[in-house]
């Protein structure tokens, strides 16, 4: 029997997706970066708003802060503060590629010095996740080179996985190291940790908690990315997701947006595989920067774009699927996969969440709070927080 919108309710409540802090500061590409009304002046202000978006959709309960971005003077205060709003704090994302010293790289420098400067840089995040009680040390790294013989690759990757070693003894127990792929920029010729199965290496040679990040937008165009999804949970490497969508490079846009099918795809995958739910360790999270757009209201939609995507991949009849499978029946395969996919959840999650006290569309419920509006008045003066800021 088909699986119904019913048999699912359960599972959706498990739905927990991490917002970046950074999606509430300005952004912009090395054209511009526009500055707008109401935007946060420090973490606090970012954590407030994140906290609306929890609040309209019970689904981002946590969120992630970038060091040095949001450093603040007590983190037990911050995380007061996040509690106060309902919200947590979550991973804590270094930041490797904005100091003059990081011109030729930071884990894989050739200089012992900016490598001794890059690893203690993360001790001191593993420091933060300790006052802000956060599981993942997420590691993205801007390494890489722009000409062919520019630096030597191998010694490269060998002094990348030493400084990682280093940093991997220094995690407690309970932490994990997350180390982020992405096929090219800021470096255009190579890049030191250009794919996953470079992450995967890299990780599997530290330990059981050292995992890897799929961002969606790391990826050349065309790339199977839920093969890729379905190999690293077939590892046991599936850390986390940064979701986001992109048309062309490592766009940051609102995660659905360009392409719903493929995240339905991942999702189905994710589902599949066993990375979804309360019993599962993969985090999932965003990882955008609203340039033109409302931040506030860009979250949300990406959340419910998330949610939309997850419901329609619960929904693929397994047991169908499986004896299509079984069969060779290739196209009644794929068309219980499309049944699932064109399925419109909408109505019924705008159900679901008025059944659970949330508004049935959070979107409306958040531009009728007024809350845009107060941020906008209040927030003057100050300097607004901005991505890299
Ligand atoms: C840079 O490409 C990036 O978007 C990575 O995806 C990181 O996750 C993020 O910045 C924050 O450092
Ligand atoms: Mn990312």
């Amino acid at each position: 029997m088909a699986t119904a919108f019913g048999d699912i309710a359960g599972l959706l409540a498990e739905q927990a997706i991490e917002l970046p802090s950074w999606a509430f500061g300005n952004s912009g590409t090395r054209f511009k970066v526009f500055g707008s009304a109401g935007t946060p002046r420090d973490p606090f202000e970012k954590i407030a708003d994140a906290a609306q978006v929890h609040r309209h959709t019970g689904l981002a309960p946590s969120v992630a802060l970038h060091i040095p971005w949001d450093l603040v003077d007590s983190y037990a205060d911050l995380r007061r503060h996040a509690e106060d709003n309902g919200v947590a704090l979550g991973t804590i994302n270094s930041n490797t590629f904005q100091d003059d010293d990081y011109k030729l790289g930071s884990l894989a420098h050739r200089d012992e010095a900016v490598r001794r400067k890059a690893i203690d840089h993360h001790f001191r995040c593993i420091d933060v996740m300790n006052e802000t009680g956060s599981r993942d040390l997420k590691i993205w790294l801007a390494d890489g080179t722009n000409y062919p013989g520019q630096d030597d690759l191998r010694g490269r990757q060998d002094r990348l996985a030493a400084s990682l070693a280093e940093i991997y003894a220094r995690i407690g127990a309970e932490q994990r190291l997350v180390l982020e792929y992405k096929f090219f920029e800021p470096a255009f010729y190579h890049t030191d940790v250009p794919d996953w199965g470079t992450a995967y290496s890299q990780v599997a040679a530290l330990g059981e908690r050292a995992v890897v990040c799929l961002d969606t937008g790391h990826h050349a165009p065309g790339t199977n990315i839920e093969f890729i999804v379905m190999q690293l949970l077939r590892l046991g490497k599936l850390g986390s997701f940064d979701f986001n969508s992109r048309f062309y490079a490592d766009d940051d846009l609102i995660v659905g947006a360009a392409d719903p099918f493929q995240l339905f795809r991942i999702l189905f995958e994710v589902v599949r595989g066993g990375g979804y739910g309360a019993g599962s360790d993969v985090a999932f999270m965003l990882d955008q920067c609203h340039n033109i757009e409302k931040k506030i209201p860009g979250q949300i939609r990406s959340v419910l774009n998330v949610q939309e995507m997850t419901a329609r991949a619960l929904l693929v009849d397994g047991e169908a699927l499986r004896a299509a499978q079984a069969d060779g029946d290739v196209l009644g395969a794929n068309g219980i996969l499309m049944d699932a996919f064109y399925t419109d959840v909408r109505p019924a999650l705008a159900a679901w969440r008025e059944g659970r006290g949330l508004p049935a569309d959070p979107m409306a419920a958040y531009a009728a709070s007024g809350y845009q509006e107060k941020i906008e008045t209040e927030r003057v003066g100050g300097v607004q927080a901005g991505w890299g800021a």
